[in-house]
């Protein structure tokens, strides 16, 4: 397992602090290997087609694509490949509902799976990665199930 088998892009660098950086946090203590650009799909389109192109030669498993406002990145993505693209709606100025509603709304036949608006999504898109890949390496399913064992027994029985 030498190549990054997770690629997290975002539209821009003030998508990583309070956000994205909780997604690698996370990728990491399944150490899962992954590499993290700033891409946007508007401002660098010739960024994503190259990311893209080596994510493919690559054999990259999952991307992550977080973008705010009018967030066209995880689509746009989506299009150009066929590896499975996870979107993460980051806060906005609207609280992260135009970028949910851009992320999610995707019309049939190019599907993005979206998650949560912000720091949730974020640490979500990362755990959905893992369970993707979960299914192919076994190193990967032992943590998970791990992490679901201790997950459940932090969880208090009762509010006070
Ligand atoms: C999007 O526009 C980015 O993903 C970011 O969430 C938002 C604002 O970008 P900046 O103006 O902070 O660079 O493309």
């Amino acid at each position: 397992m030498n190549n990054n088998l997770v690629g997290i892009i975002m539209g821009s660098k003030s998508d990583w602090k309070g956000t994205m950086e909780y997604c690698s946090e996370t990728l990491k203590q399944f150490g899962v290997k992954h590499d993290v650009r700033v891409i946007s799909a508007h401002r660098t389109p010739k960024r994503l087609h190259k990311f893209l192109k080596n994510a493919e030669k690559n054999k990259m498993e999952v991307i992550i694509a977080a973008a705010g406002m009018s967030a066209h990145l995880a689509g746009v993505t989506a299009s150009l490949t066929t590896i499975p693209v996870l979107g993460v709606p980051t806060e906005s100025k609207l609280k992260g509902l135009d970028s949910l509603l851009s992320t999610v709304q995707m019309p049939s036949g190019i599907p993005v799976g979206t998650v949560a608006i912000g720091k949730a999504g974020a640490i979500n898109s990362a755990l959905l990665a893992v369970s993707i890949l979960s299914t192919r390496y076994k190193n990967i399913h032992k943590k998970l199930k791990l992490f679901r064992n201790k997950f459940e027994k932090k969880v208090p029985k009762r509010p006070f």
